[in-house]
């Protein structure tokens, strides 16, 4: 016979899946961007708001690119950051998989000082838009993903913030 789970234990656990889950994902396109990267999951964290850090590349993994974004939404990801340096595809790749609204942070490289990953950033094409920041602005790009959030919950989420890898 199969094992009946009270009606409320089950209101219990799926509150806690969902207190737990993480509105926003931050990826970045190699370990290096992880230093930059972390002025976005610091002033998510600041404002208790989860997050997830992935490191993904859109050239050396894109199956993992594809897969990550696919499952998003369906985990409850409401918006995704997505840095990277040099030919910074991962923001628009990102975008094409989604229409999460996608955020682009381009970092500095040492050979054009980030203009690459700029403009590989900035210039997307008509239709699949990416809000791009400044170059190395992760920490405008975790409060413009706390102020898109805002128009989806009347309140922050009350819980502390967990980066979760
Ligand atoms: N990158 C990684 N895959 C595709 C790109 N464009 C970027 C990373 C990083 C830079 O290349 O986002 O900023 C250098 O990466 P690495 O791993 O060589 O240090």
């Amino acid at each position: 016979m199969e094992a009946q789970v009270p009606e409320p234990a089950v209101d219990e656990m799926l509150e806690e899946i969902e207190q737990e889950a993480p509105l926003v994902g931050i990826l970045m396109g190699s370990e290096s961007d992880r230093e930059i990267m972390s002025g976005a999951s610091a002033e998510l964290e600041q404002r208790g708001i989860r997050c997830e850090v992935n490191v993904l590349s859109a050239h050396r993994d894109p199956d993992g690119v594809r897969n990550y974004v696919l499952g998003a939404k369906d985990r409850g990801i409401k918006v995704l950051i997505a840095g990277a340096g040099k030919a910074a595809a991962l923001p628009g790749v990102v975008a094409s998989y989604t229409d999460l609204p996608v955020i682009g942070v381009p970092i500095r490289t040492s050979d054009l000082g980030g203009m690459d990953s700029l403009l590989s950033i900035v210039q997307m094409p008509s239709g699949v838009p990416v809000a791009c920041v400044a170059i190395n602005g992760a920490r405008n790009a975790g409060i413009l993903a706390a102020q898109i959030l805002k128009l989806c919950f009347d309140t922050g989420p009350a819980k502390p913030a967990t980066a979760t890898e």
